[in-house]
């Protein structure tokens, strides 16, 4: 091969490498699963509540279909607002009933079981936002400073896969176990239960 040609065949070649690194990153982001989720809040480097509590966590989910979501609207809360009309819901930590695949995990949490307690359970507005994207809007304001004082902590939100091929992901554990016995929980320990979405990591600050 002359020289001429040797350039522009390796930048070719160059080119098909960086096209395939694309793709895998794409692959390793989730792009391609099933359960699509967005974070509006908090954001990265947010400092986030008042008196460490009152943030939001504000998200959005679509699936393959309204069906296989398994969700229904809820307007819930501790004590008074719980279970009341138009749009009951129970109200806990652990999975909930009304999007019963979601994962929501904060690193700073201190009740329950802790980094590895799912918190899906104690948010407040569940609703259908568009049906042709089968996209559920989900939100949470924290109502009380059980999640960390003054702290950096990390939120992590993935919906469960459907572990009892039902098809709905209807999934999500009450708490992650630790499965690399790191004592952290974190995407890996997420990924080996099991998870049909993308993973979304945010690390903000939860402040007086
Ligand atoms: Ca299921
Ligand atoms: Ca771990």
């Amino acid at each position: 091969m002359n020289r001429r040609l040797l350039v522009p065949a390796l930048l070719l070649a160059l080119a098909g490498l960086l096209a395939a690194a694309a793709a895998a990153a794409s692959a390793r982001s989730g792009a391609k699963t099933p359960v699509k989720v967005e974070v509006f809040a908090p954001a990265a480097g947010d400092v986030a509540g008042k008196q460490s509590k009152g943030f939001f966590v504000d998200l959005a989910l679509s699936y393959p279909s309204a069906a296989s979501s398994g969700a229904d609207f809820q307007l819930t809360g501790p004590k008074g607002h719980m279970n009341i009309p138009p749009f009951p819901g129970a109200f806990g930590l652990g999975a909930d009933e009304k999007l019963p695949g979601l994962i929501v995990l904060l690193s700073t949490t201190t009740v329950g079981a802790r980094n590895g307690q799912n918190l899906a359970g104690l948010f407040n507005l569940t609703g259908f936002t568009n049906q042709k994207t089968n996209e559920i809007w989900d939100t949470w304001i924290a109502g009380d400073s059980l999640f960390g004082r003054n702290v950096r902590s990390v939120l992590r939100v993935a919906v469960a896969a459907d572990k009892n091929h039902d098809g709905i992901y209807n999934d999500a554990p009450a708490a992650i176990p630790d499965a690399n016995g790191d004592g952290h929980i974190t995407n890996v320990d997420l990924k080996a239960f099991g998870v049909a979405s993308n993973i979304v990591t945010v690390p903000f600050e939860i402040r007086d």
